[in-house]
């Protein structure tokens, strides 16, 4: 993309109503334009990244064997009666008549339709397991939007939903979210920690957050700070291996790590005081085992090898999309601007051309930008007739992760720069060997 081509309209001030620097960097970096309290536009810039991270979502659950689908975002009102949580939502949730006066809502999750669709195809317990999620836009109505994408009225989550004959495949279903979860926030450059929590209102024992370290986090949490040490890293999954996956989910889960809506104080003091640990955390994500809590009133039931009918063991697992975005930045960036991890970032690479009009330096970046965009790198070239200072300060705020300068004296030598947006160093090689090096780069994500 040539950036005088695109659209990147860009702030010079500091938003007066960013109190966080998350907020601030997406509304200065032209992400997202608030249309009205917790309901955002999603500009080029940010609909981009918030594309690669529904891309991470959805092939770490193809890895874990789950299934795509699409549901609405408006819902019946009488599906939720058969839960009976149309009346105990309360007010976060938005309910519309439409012009025959039925009672809708833009659904703030799924269970109820997920387990329509169940109970209306599947019978058998041949069928099962079965795990079922889309990424679709949610409404809350929240009390206090803020912060943000990190706490929308409109966002996007990915809400997954297990079907299983018995609690203990439930529970591997649970152990196998728990697992891909990890990976899909390690590949987006975080370290999201599996806490103990509350269930709230879809119910449940059985419930993890994962929690993004910061100090901006919304969730007061308390844990062991040998938790931070563990990582799931490269190693090999089977996500059919029940041990497998139940070793994992222990190694991440049994020291302590909790929210405040399930913090011990004796458990908590019984650690090594140089490790016990309060801080604040982002939660960007959900994983919950409910059994039986919808199937049973909602008649999703199967047929067992006996014969008999019994309801289907049931989960759900979230993750916050729209609020990672927030939530990487909260985690990367520094006084300039973002710093996108690979993963995740909305351009591979920036070309910042130091001189632009002079013939030897923008035939050097058109050739530049040309093989970079061969390679899948995808490129964005600065080739707008701006001072090198304001190239540099958009190139830092927007926070690709690498940049290649191009200008007259490097070129008299055969040389570019490369730099790294997190280190700041800078190297000067041929054009060829920074391809190179960004090729190897990208290769290892
Ligand atoms: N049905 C379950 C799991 S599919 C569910 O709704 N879980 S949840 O309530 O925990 O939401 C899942 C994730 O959505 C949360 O972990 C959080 O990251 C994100 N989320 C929740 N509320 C908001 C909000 N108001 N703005 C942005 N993200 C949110």
């Amino acid at each position: 993309m040539r950036l005088s081509r695109y659209f990147l309209p860009v702030l010079k001030e500091n938003p007066a109503e960013a109190q966080i620097v998350s907020h601030r960097y997406m509304l200065r970096a032209g992400m997202i334009k608030q249309q009205a309290a917790g309901i955002y536009s999603w500009l080029p810039l940010g609909f981009k990244v918030l594309r690669r991270i529904e891309q991470i979502v959805h092939e770490e659950q193809a890895r874990a064997g789950h299934i795509p689908l699409l549901m609405p975002t408006l819902q019946p009102a009488d599906l939720w009666r058969e839960s009976g949580r149309y009346d105990d939502y309360g007010q976060e949730m938005l309910r519309i008549k439409d012009r025959q006066e039925r009672e809708m809502l833009y659904g703030p999750t799924n269970e109820e339709m997920i387990t329509d669709i169940f109970r209306s195809h599947v019978g058998s317990y041949k069928d099962l397991p079965l795990t079922l999620y889309h990424i679709q836009w949610k409404f809350r109505d929240e009390m206090r939007p803020r912060f943000g994408v990190m706490r929308g009225r409109e966002f996007l989550m990915k809400d997954g939903y297990n079907f299983d004959l018995t609690k203990e495949d439930a529970l591997h279903a649970y152990n196998r979210h728990l697992v891909s979860y990890l990976r899909t926030y390690e590949r987006m450059g975080l370290q999201a920690i599996p806490m103990r929590a509350d269930s709230g209102p879809i119910g449940g024992d059985d419930t993890h957050e994962f929690l993004v370290l910061a100090s901006t986090g919304e969730s007061e949490v308390f844990y062991d700070s040998a938790v931070t040490d563990i990582r799931l890293g490269q190693r090999e999954i089977d996500y059919d291996d029940k041990a497998q996956c139940q070793a994992v989910m222990e190694e991440f889960t049994s020291l302590y790590a909790r929210t405040d809506e399930t913090h011990d104080a004796a458990l908590f003091d019984a650690i090594p005081e140089e490790r016990r640990k309060s801080a604040r955390g982002i939660e960007v994500g959900q994983i919950f085992y409910f059994g039986t809590k919808y199937s049973e009133p909602m008649g999703a039931t199967v047929v067992t090898p006996d014969g008999s009918r019994v309801p289907v063991h049931m989960g759900s697992h979230g993750i916050g999309v729209s609020r990672l975005l927030g939530a990487i930045i909260e985690a990367s960036h520094d006084d300039k601007g973002i710093i996108w991890p690979e993963g995740v970032t909305p351009f591979g690479v920036g070309i910042v051309n130091l001189k632009q009009g002079d013939s030897s330096t923008d035939l050097a970046c058109e050739g530049l930008y040309r093989d970079l965009k061969a390679k899948g790198l995808d490129p964005l070239y600065d080739d707008r007739d701006e001072r090198a200072g304001a190239k540099f300060a958009t190139m830092d705020l927007i926070g690709l992760p690498w940049r290649i300068t191009v200008g007259p004296r490097g070129i008299a030598s055969g040389k570019v720069e490369l730099t790294s947006r997190r280190t700041g160093v800078s190297e000067e090689m041929s054009a060829g060997d920074a391809i190179e090096r960004l090729v190897q780069i990208y290769a290892g994500i």
